[in-house]
C-alpha cells in the first residue's frame, strides 16, 4: 500500500510534510483532519494518543506519529536525495540540527500564545501574562534562528530540504498571533519567501485550503479520516 499522511488544518505544521512528500515524488495518499472538530476525541486518540497531527500510516500499515519520526521515515526512502542528503554528510548533520531546533525550541515558543488563543474562560490578566511570555519567547527563538541562517538560499544549501519544510508550516504562526515584526528578521523573512515560492509548498498550501491542485501526480488521492481510523486505529 501507499503511505497515508494525515495532515491538520487550519494552519497545521504538517503542511510542510505535505510539501516534503510531494517533493520526494513517490506515491502517497493524504488524509485531511479538521483539528478544530475531528481530533479531540477517543476515536482519534486510537491513532495518536496525544490527539495531534501529523500522523503517518506507513506502507506497511503501521501508525507513526511525531513530525521528526515521519521526516526520518521519508528521509530513509528519499534515495535520490531530492529533499535530504547522504546521512553521513555535514549537510545532513546541519539539516538535522535545524530540524531539531525548529521542532523543539522554535515551535514550543508559540505554546503560551496557542494556550491564550484556545482558552474559553480566562481572566484578562492571565491572558496578558500568556501573551507577553509567548511574544517574548517567539522573539527570542526568531533571533536565534536568524543567527543560525547562513548565506545559502535555503536553510542547508541551494535547494529545498526537510529543514525548510519543517520550518514553513510553523513560521507562519508568527503572523497568526501577531507575535513579532517579521521585518526585524530579514534573513528569515527572505528565506520564508523563497520556501513559499517553491511549487511543492504552493501545492501543500492549496491542499490545506481544500483545493485540488494538479501536483506531480505522486499523490494518489485523499482517504477519509473515518476509513483510516477503521483500518488502522488500535
Ligand atoms: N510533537 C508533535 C507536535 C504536533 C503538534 O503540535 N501538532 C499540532 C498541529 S501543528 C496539533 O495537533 N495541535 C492540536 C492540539 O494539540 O490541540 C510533532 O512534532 O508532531
Amino acid at each position: 500500500m501507499e503511505p497515508i499522511l494525515l495532515y491538520g488544518f487550519p494552519s497545521g505544521s504538517s503542511m510542510g510534510l505535505v510539501a516534503a512528500f510531494e517533493h520526494v515524488g513517490q506515491p502517497y495518499r493524504l488524509c485531511r483532519v479538521d483539528m478544530l472538530t475531528e481530533m479531540k476525541n477517543d476515536t482519534y486518540a486510537r491513532l495518536n494518543g496525544r490527539q495531534e497531527t501529523p500522523v503517518l500510516i506507513t506502507d506497511e500499515g503501521r501508525v507513526l506519529t511525531e513530525t521528526m519520526a515521519i521526516a526520518a521515515w521519508l528521509e530513509a526512502r528519499d534515495t535520490t536525495r531530492r529533499i535530504s542528503f547522504d546521512r553521513r554528510s555535514p549537510e545532513a548533520d546541519r539539516m538535522h540540527q535545524l530540524m531539531a531546533f525548529v521542532n523543539t525550541g522554535f515551535t514550543a515558543a508559540f505554546t503560551p500564545l496557542w494556550a491564550a488563543f484556545e482558552m474559553e474562560t480566562a481572566k484578562p490578566e492571565t491572558l496578558a501574562v500568556l501573551r507577553d511570555f509567548g511574544r517574548a519567547s517567539v522573539a527570542l527563538r526568531h533571533a536565534q534562528l536568524e543567527a543560525l541562517i547562513g548565506d545559502t538560499p535555503f536553510l542547508v544549501g541551494d535547494r529545498l530540504t526537510l529543514a525548510d519544510t519543517t520550518l514553513i508550516g510553523v513560521a507562519r504562526w508568527a503572523e497568526f498571533h501577531e507575535a513579532v515584526d517579521g521585518n526585524a528578521y530579514p534573513r528569515l523573512a527572505a528565506l520564508r519567501r523563497r520556501i513559499e515560492a517553491e511549487s511543492v509548498v504552493q501545492y501543500a498550501l492549496a491542499i490545506e485550503d481544500g483545493e485540488k491542485p494538479a501536483g506531480s501526480g505522486a499523490c494518489l488521492g485523499q482517504v477519509p479520516l473515518t476509513d483510516v481510523i477503521k483500518r488502522f486505529a488500535a
